[in-house]
């Protein structure tokens, strides 16, 4: 039996955007994700985020599910403009109250909630006001999470700021393909600093609430970048690689500074972010999350784009996203930010695949393939814990099938199988064997073959 440490908190992960449904109900404002998924071309089929799992109906059926799966703890995300309508100003007592509910409905099934502030749905009166582009967004971010620490800080114990920037500041600002549609580099590399102050001002605003014993980190997107051969201009090429998707966040987070190759590279569209700023997004906290899905492979490719790397395809197997399957990624990375980054506490904060499940006529789901993939990424999980990794939870992603951004509802990440039409929930024998999992705190010894 490979055994997790005593109180190891296995969960799973949702996002407000993506499970809740009635994302205008009593009085919520449009979010960025409401206004781009109703702008046709944005999402495949069309789909929007109007009903996605209906969760916001649904909670308590799907806290039982929790239950049912023996989860000690949940991680899942605040809608900003169900709270603050207009992102600021006169509080919506109406949208808190849902969430009011849910921590409450969670304690009382003794699951541990993790709440984060901010995956992807801001207020679309921010964006008319320049989003994530326009500084003020650090103080308006710092307000709303203060807000919810006075709130819910007195049952909610583990805080998360953001769910990671590199995407909210390169897909939604600088690739076009998530909200708010923007292909701005200037604007994409402002958006990346004052994501990261925001959430050093959110770290600074918990500190001073009055939350009493709780934890605040932040989620961050990494991906362990290697070089296609052995050839120097390869390897060079991963550095850069490696800058632009990992040390851009997790340097001035951990050491308060900016990777020196960005900033050269950038050059003129880089922002000029005064030492203090630095300061504040250094702000110590107690715990990073780590979204990790797969690696990234790549060449020197002068002239490509602003790294000038190009990926290159690896034989597989791979997950119905187009993402390589390669567990021993995380075991490379979890030691790494260990190493590198002062042994801090960790918590993956989302791990797993989007597979072609299909509800067989028995009523079931064989996702042998989900189940592999996360039985293989466990082992590594287990085997950088015994290598001394801080590791202290494991959420996988996700709870249910969802609103799979861009890709709408054609992806399916649950362990759970949602029938869109009618809204039935089948837990998968991804889900089954996870509940195993959980119970016994450990994968068998047959399970690491
Ligand atoms: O669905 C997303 C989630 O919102 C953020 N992390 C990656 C997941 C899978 O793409």
């Amino acid at each position: 039996m490979l055994r997790f440490p005593e109180g190891f908190l296995w969960g799973c992960a949702t996002a407000a955007y993506q499970i809740e449904g009635s994302p205008l109900a009593d009085g919520a404002g449009p979010s960025i994700w409401h206004r781009f998924s109703h702008t046709p071309g944005n999402v495949e089929r069309g789909d929007t985020g109007d009903v996605a799992c209906d969760h916001y109906r649904r909670w308590r059926d799907d806290v039982a599910l929790m239950r049912e799966l023996g989860l000690k703890a949940y991680r899942f995300s605040v809608a900003w403009p169900r709270v603050l309508p207009d992102g600021r100003g006169a509080v919506n007592e109406t949208g808190l109250a849902f969430y009011h509910r849910l921590v409450d409905a969670l304690l009382e099934a003794g699951i541990v909630p993790f709440i984060t502030l901010y995956h992807w749905d801001l207020p679309g009166a921010l964006q008319d006001l320049g989003g994530w582009a326009n500084r003020d967004v650090a103080g308006w971010f710092a307000d709303y999470a203060a807000l919810l620490f006075d709130r819910l800080g007195d049952r909610v114990r583990h805080w998360i700021t953001l769910n990671e920037p590199w995407c909210v500041a390169h897909l939604g600002y600088i690739a076009g393909v998530h909200a708010p549609g923007m292909r701005d580099l200037w604007a994409g590399l402002r958006a990346v600093h004052h994501l990261l102050l925001a959430h050093g001002r959110a770290v600074q605003a918990f500190r001073a609430s009055n939350v009493k014993k709780g934890r605040i980190g932040i989620t961050l997107n990494l991906a362990p970048q290697y070089p296609a051969s052995r050839s120097e201009a390869d390897l060079a090429a991963a550095q850069r690689a490696d800058a632009y998707h990992n040390r851009l966040v997790l340097d001035p987070i951990f050491s308060g500074r900016y990777p020196e190759l960005l900033v050269r590279r950038f050059n003129d569209a880089w922002p000029d972010a005064p030492q203090a700023d630095l300061e504040t997004i250094a702000t110590p906290i107690d715990f990073l999350g780590i979204n990790y899905y797969s690696r990234g492979v790549v060449a020197h490719a002068p002239g490509a784009g602003f790294l000038e790397t190009r990926s290159v395809a690896q034989p597989g197997p791979h997950t119905a996203m187009g993402w390589e399957i390669y567990p021993e990624g995380l075991f490379e990375l979890l030691v790494r930010i260990h190493g590198e980054y002062g042994g801090p506490t960790l918590y993956i904060t989302e791990n797993g695949a989007a597979f072609d499940d299909r509800l067989e006529p028995s009523g079931g789901v064989h996702d042998t393939d989900r189940l592999d993939y996360l039985r293989r990424h466990f082992l590594q999980a287990h085997r950088a814990i015994e290598a001394g990794v801080r590791l202290q939870g494991y959420f996988v992603w996700s709870l249910m099938d969802n609103f799979e951004w861009a890709h709408g509802y054609s992806k399916r990440f649950g362990i759970v199988y949602v029938d869109y039409e009618t809204q039935r929930r089948v837990i998968k024998q991804s889900g089954h064997w996870y509940r195993e999992i959980i119970a016994r705190n450990g994968l068998e010894n047959g399970d690491a073959v």
